[in-house]
């Protein structure tokens, strides 16, 4: 059996899709091809390592030599987690964003097109539709309207995406998923950012009037359900994935502060991100329709487990929170480095 080439496997998502995957089926091959980016974290599958036909390959997949040798030993199918995933980051320096998320993309493409890969999944975001209003949500046929670099960034990895289905007859799809939270999430994103400052009692920041709507998945969920898009998705479309928990900034962070037992006067509100999207809410019925899948983890039960991970997780905690992650802070964050 040909492995499954996942690139990306070492990042948040990627490494719950491929602990999952070898939870069902420990045999299963898989090539694990990431370029260990300040993202990316090989303790994130230290306890998967052994497995027998699990493979961790370090490379760039806008490298298209190192990409065409591993493509060309046989893959039977390509997961593409690999990005540039911080929109704050994008803001900062967007050069990273175009190199691995549209170029790295092309290249993928092409190798899947040169060796005739049977499947090719594209890991993609609701933020590529851009921004809602109070009500309403976002569905496949939603007009692409991406608002930062980030989400600029993987509408043009979708539009190739699409072409090469379009122009070569690729058996691709894509899927768009709303904000995942879980193990292993780098501390720059909202929840693991604000569970482990407020562990260490330090103060949290929030963007504006904390009013911005996110809607929110348990990583596990999402994996599930890209396991079966992997398996039985139909090539050349697109699907949705979210989690039906539409929830504010503010509200959130005082649930958080509620679950760890810490005052609210550990909010700062910051000054917003310039571009920010208002609101996010994904309709998710077309893979609940055409797969089966729905999200099964509750978000107050997922939010108290991931709060757990993080208390039980010091060590690898420390591990991230080191010299880079500490510069970016204070860039992004200045006086509230302290
Ligand atoms: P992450 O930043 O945690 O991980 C990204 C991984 O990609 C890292 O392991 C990194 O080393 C690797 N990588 C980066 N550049 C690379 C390159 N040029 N070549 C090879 N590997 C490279 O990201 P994540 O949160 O796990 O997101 C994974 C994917 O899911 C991304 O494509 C992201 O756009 C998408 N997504 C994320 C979310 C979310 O809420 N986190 C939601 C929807 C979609
Ligand atoms: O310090 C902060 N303060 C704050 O108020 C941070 C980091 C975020 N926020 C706000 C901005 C957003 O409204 O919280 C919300 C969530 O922010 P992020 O965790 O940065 O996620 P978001 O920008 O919504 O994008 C995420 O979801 C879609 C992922 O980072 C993307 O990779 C994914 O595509």
């Amino acid at each position: 059996m040909l492995p499954i080439l996942v690139t990306g496997g070492c990042g948040f998502i990627g490494s719950n899709f491929i602990r999952l995957l070898l939870e069902k089926d420990p045999t299963t091959p898989i090539i694990n091809f990431d370029a260990l980016t300040y993202a990316g974290n090989l303790a994130n599958l230290h306890d998967v390592a052994h497995c027998p036909n699990y493979r961790f390959v370090r490379g760039d997949i806008a490298d298209r030599d190192t990409i065409r040798q591993v493509v060309g030993e046989g893959v039977s199918a390509i997961i593409n987690f690999a990005a540039e995933s911080h929109v704050d980051r994008s803001i900062h320096d967007s050069r990273p964003f175009v190199r691995t998320n549209v170029l790295g993309t092309q290249v993928l493409l092409d190798a899947a097109r040169e060796f005739g890969v049977n499947r090719f999944v594209q890991v993609s975001t609701d933020e590529v539709y851009g921004s809602l209003g109070p009500t309403g949500a976002f569905t496949e046929h939603t007009p692409l309207a991406p608002n930062s670099p980030y989400a600029a960034s993987k509408a043009a990895a979708d539009l190739l995406v699409r072409s090469y289905v379009q122009t070569f007859g690729l058996p691709a799809i894509i899927t768009r998923c709303s904000n995942n939270y879980g193990p292993f999430q780098f501390p720059e994103k909202l929840i693991p950012l604000f569970i482990t400052n407020l562990l260490a009692d330090r103060p949290v920041p929030v963007y504006g009037d904390g009013r911005n709507v996110r809607d929110w998945i348990h990583v596990r969920d999402h994996c599930a359900a890209l396991a079966l898009v992997l398996e039985r998705g139909r090539p050349g479309e697109v699907y949705n994935i979210g989690g039906r928990c539409e929830l504010a900034n503010l509200d959130l962070t005082h649930t958080l502060l509620d679950i760890l037992k810490k005052p609210r006067s550990l909010i700062r509100f910051v000054p917003d991100r310039p571009g920010h999207d208002r609101r996010y809410a994904v309709d998710c019925s077309k893979i609940e329709r055409e797969l089966g899948w729905r999200p099964t983890i509750p978000f107050p039960q997922g939010l108290r487990d991931t709060v757990t991970w993080y208390q039980e997780h010091n060590d690898w905690v420390a591990g991230v929170r080191s010299g880079d992650y500490l510069n970016y802070y204070r860039r992004q964050y200045g006086a509230l480095a302290g």
